[in-house]
């Protein structure tokens, strides 16, 4: 009988340990006490999408959460395919950082289906029915944009000609679509003019070999607008590649504010950043763990974010955590 016993014992913390125990309450509602959150990353793209990952998986493993992650590797095919293997797992909650902002209603609703709730994280879906989710936490950034165009109008207000290229993140994605929508807003002086935009993927690389084209191609050049840190650095290299000097003879305005960004804005190399906050983790536990246990949160969450020009960088860059 105590043999039994033992082995029954056993088994109840073996279950416990391998996470499954929430089966349960499958689609759970965290009723079971078991709490277990899938997400899905959009990859490892960028500064700010490292720093992003660091804050999440730390915030979740602080929390004593049991937190699936997975990296999509920039492609929505890959992210649906995890979504649909959480589904399938049973977890209590889903986030996501979508790769691209359309196409996600059919898994979605499979979801809705499975009575698992949906967290956006970062970006947003273009979803008719906002059903499909319960909440989306992230930046506004159309506002992101409009802060840069406003920048745009105070350095250049004495210019008759300005000639603006523009790095653009990732095609599709919620942040480019919106970047370029905001600070077409704010640029709207005839003498701006956008002479050539492209996508750099939000990578430095991308912004490198674009930038490189673009110069090639265009030899007055007055303003490079990168939808993130990561596509201006590279496009500092193709800069000094070509005998300029990045923030005097082009000026650069970026998005994110990452460590690294932050460092060649302090150095003069940037002129302005527009600060894009990838501390999501802390606030991604408050709402995964209220969905879970079935309360309403708000149904759309906005990140506080400021701006800095190059000495309030310098100040800055001491305390900077990412
Ligand atoms: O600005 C960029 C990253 O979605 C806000 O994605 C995020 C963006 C961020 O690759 O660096």
């Amino acid at each position: 009988m105590k043999k039994l016993i033992g082995v029954a014992a056993v088994g109840a913390i073996l279950v416990a340990l391998s996470g499954c125990a929430n089966t349960a309450a499958p689609g759970g509602d965290g009723a079971d006490g078991d709490l277990v959150v899938g997400f899905s990353q959009v990859g490892a793209e960028s500064g700010w999408r490292t720093a992003n990952t660091i804050s999440i998986q730390g915030a979740f493993e602080d929390a004593g959460i049991e937190l699936k992650f997975s990296d999509a590797q920039g492609k929505q095919e890959n992210q649906i395919k995890a979504i649909r293997s959480y589904i399938q797992q049973g977890v209590d909650v889903i986030a996501f950082s979508p790769v691209v902002e359309s196409g996600w209603d059919t898994v979605l609703l499979e979801a809705k289906d499975a009575g698992i709730p949906v967290v956006l994280t970062d970006r947003s879906v273009d979803s008719a029915d906002t059903s499909l989710y319960e909440s989306f936490l992230g930046s506004d950034f159309i506002l992101e944009g409009e802060k840069a165009g406003d920048w745009v109008n105070t350095e250049f207000a004495d210019a008759d000609k300005v000639n603006i290229v523009e790095l653009q993140g990732t095609t599709g994605a919620a942040p480019a679509n919106d970047r370029a929508e905001g600070f077409r807003n704010k640029v709207t002086d005839p003498k701006f003019e956008i002479i050539a935009s492209q996508t750099g993927d939000f990578t430095r690389a991308g912004g490198k070999q674009v930038m490189e084209a673009f110069l090639k191609a265009n030899p007055d050049i007055d303003l490079v607008y990168a939808h993130n840190d990561d596509m201006g650095l590279g496009a500092i290299e193709a800069i000094e590649a070509a005998g300029l000097v990045p923030g005097e003879d082009i000026k650069i305005v970026t998005v994110d504010a990452v460590k690294d960004g932050m460092t060649a804005l302090a150095e003069g190399k940037i002129n302005f950043i527009v600060e894009c906050s990838p501390l999501l983790g802390p606030q991604l536990v408050e709402i995964a763990t209220a969905v879970a246990a079935g309360e309403k949160v708000e149904k759309r969450i906005v990140t506080e974010e400021t701006t800095f020009d190059q000495e309030q960088a310098k100040a800055a860059l001491p305390d900077r955590q990412y």
